[in-house]
């Protein structure tokens, strides 16, 4: 079994912006600190590198208040990009504003031209196919045109559901090996991973679901302790990275990066 939905020699970063302080939220739990959320960056940053990896930190856009949630505006996989279509309409500018830093290092990037919309975090991928959950921001016409985007590289997509009221599918998933995923137990409670070695987060820590396998440790969010303590009793090295900024705006660590091995 091959590992390169986990191992990666890239990532692609965008610092946050100062308009940051109006980005979107589904409940005001007040309004982000740029310089902590700065801090919190870096060291997000500093964990990927730590791994070995290129990590291209691109440049605020302040035109955009979300746009360090890179991992919305593209699907990366070894083939080629696919340049999404974000369902929010004060996020659509930023698929074109990373376009151009995909066709750099991929010799294949392909757009989704809608009408369908589609959003990263919606998306996870695994060894074995591409799930996408349906939500507010990801709609059915979106999934299919993806689909017969990937099809070209021999990729198979599974659409399935994100939770009502949950912003996006990996807001409650993550992947953490070939086999395994983290998962809250309300959206394992769907059947979605019912081919797959599944660990829930601990009662009451759903909000830290969203974490990331980069290489050979696992980004989580800090301040759920009894979660990361589950992920390193079966193994895995786990880096917690203070999100208390980024999560004010449903953002969490996935939503922070692109991460992919062009194959040129
Ligand atoms: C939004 O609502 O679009 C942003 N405030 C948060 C995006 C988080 N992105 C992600 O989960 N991939």
């Amino acid at each position: 079994m091959t590992e390169r939905s986990f191992r990666f020699t890239h990532a692609i970063t965008r610092a946050p912006a100062a308009s940051i302080v109006d980005g979107l939220r589904a409940i005001d739990t007040g309004t982000p600190d740029l310089g902590l959320m700065q801090q919190h960056h870096a060291h997000y940053i500093a964990a990927l590198r730590s791994t070995g990896a290129t990590v291209i930190e691109l440049s605020p856009l302040t035109d955009y208040p979300d746009s360090v949630f890179v991992e919305d505006t593209a699907l990366c996989l070894p083939e080629g990009a696919v340049v999404m279509r974000p369902g929010a309409p004060t996020r659509l500018g930023e698929a074109a504003e990373m376009a151009p830093t995909l066709r750099t290092l991929y010799a294949e990037v392909v757009e989704i031209a809608g009408p369908g919309t589609i959003e990263g975090g919606d998306i996870l991928t695994t060894e074995r196919e591409i799930l996408v959950g349906r939500s507010a921001r990801t709609d059915a016409k979106g999934i299919a045109e993806l689909t017969r985007l990937v099809a070209r590289w021999g990729h198979v997509v599974r659409e399935v559901q994100t939770p009502p009221g949950v912003l996006h599918f990996k807001t409650d998933c993550s992947l953490l090996d070939a086999d395994t995923i983290l998962s809250t137990p309300r959206l394992a409670a769907s059947g979605c991973f019912a081919n797959y070695r599944v660990i829930h987060t601990a009662e009451g820590e759903d909000a830290c679901a969203n974490a990331i396998r980069f290489n050979d440790i696992v980004l989580m969010p800090a301040g759920f302790p009894r979660t990361a303590e589950r992920l390193r009793a079966h193994g895995y090295d786990v880096v917690e990275i203070g999100n208390s900024e980024c999560a004010k705006l449903d953002g969490g660590m996935s939503c922070l990066s692109l991460r992919f091995t062009p194959k040129g």
